[in-house]
């Protein structure tokens, strides 16, 4: 019994090792796998506008101290969302396509521990890990002695995700953990759902995946990233991801294991930090249009500090992943949008 169930976990190893996959969508409380062949539909929305003037080029103005507080109206109008070029078919980034928005604001930073404290001091809101009394988290949160323990706890397409009792928001690198030193870093351990909470008592709401991915392009058109298509501009981390052998030795060269503070990269000309890397966030969307099931899966974006071009090239704006409904992990978490 044993050797077939190192059997399994090999040959789902292997399977990562082949597809290049990061087990970024292998998080739910089922660790069910669904199809993701299906076409995308295309998103619309009234009120077309042309693209306004008021961002500045980006380009000279990258050591300026910005305003970090708030939200960024950003323009609608008819824009491209996707690629012609997907490095994640599954995913379905292609094709290319093109979406009408109105405007809308978002907000520049992720959901910091210290807002979501705030949320909850006011409104005595549980979020859903801890009622199921668990979440995943990343094993190099856990000792030897605690990976030996909870191996039957592992996601059995990424081993290195372990379903651990107790913890939460308030405990996110583990049950002894908790937010100090933390409090401007993004909550994680946060549902869609909760998320969903959260955004309503502030007055706003998740964005769509159109809009997430329309912002995170800053008015540009067909750049892999927030700023172009280069990785590090002027030599310097513009984000936060994985350096190094994955899943063991992080080298951490952009200054963070996990994650780095919200203030921490600004990244395109709306003024919005770590839109790709530190966590993955939530949408709106559903990942199939048509999922009419109990907990259906939600579209994510962005990649995390987890992401690395080797295995994991998902901190494109055009990237997606998801995740059902109810799940929660150490590298998920979210940004709210409001009504222009
Ligand atoms: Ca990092
Ligand atoms: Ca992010």
């Amino acid at each position: 019994m044993v050797q077939l169930q190192s059997v399994a976990l090999l040959l789902a190893a292997l399977c990562w090792r082949a597809s290049g996959d990061c087990g970024c969508n292998k998080l739910d409380r089922e660790a069910s796998a669904k199809s993701t062949e299906e076409p995308m539909q295309q998103v619309c929305q009234q009120r077309p506008k042309q693209n306004n003037k008021q961002y500045r080029d980006y380009y000279g103005e990258l050591e300026l101290e910005p305003e970090i507080e708030g939200m960024s109206l950003i323009p609608g109008g008819s824009q491209h969302i996707g690629t012609d070029e997907p490095l994640f078919k599954a995913d379905r980034e292609a094709p290319e396509r093109l979406v009408k928005l109105q405007d809308f604001y978002l907000d520049k930073l992720e959901v910091s521990n210290a807002q979501f404290a705030k949320f909850v001091e006011a409104t005595n809101y549980t979020t859903e890990a801890e009622k199921f009394g668990d979440s995943f988290l990343f094993k190099t949160l856990l000792t030897d002695a605690e990976q030996k323990d909870l191996e039957d706890y592992r996601v059995a397409s990424a081993l290195w995700w372990f379903k651990v009792k107790g913890v939460s928001w308030r405990k996110p690198h583990g049950i002894n953990s908790n937010l100090k030193g933390l409090e401007q870093h993004p909550v994680v351990h946060v549902s869609w759902r909760d998320a969903v909470a959260y955004c309503t008592w502030q007055g706003k709401r998740l964005p769509s995946e159109a809009e997430w991915e329309v912002a995170c392009r800053g008015g540009k058109q067909r750049k892999l990233f927030p700023w172009g298509n280069k990785l590090m501009p002027k030599d310097k981390h513009w984000l936060n991801i994985w350096q190094g052998e994955f899943p063991d030795g992080n080298t951490a060269d952009d200054g963070y294991q996990f994650t780095c503070p919200v203030t921490k990269f600004r990244q395109n000309n709306y003024d919005l930090y770590n839109m790709v890397g530190n966590v993955w966030e939530w949408t709106a969307d559903l990942w199939q249009a048509d999922d009419t099931s109990e907990t259906p899966n939600r579209v994510k974006k962005g990649g995390s500090y987890m992401c690395h071009k080797s295995y994991c090239y998902r901190y494109r704006c055009a990237a997606r992943s998801q995740n059902t409904e109810d799940s929660s992990a150490g590298n998920l978490g979210f940004r709210c949008a409001k009504n222009g």
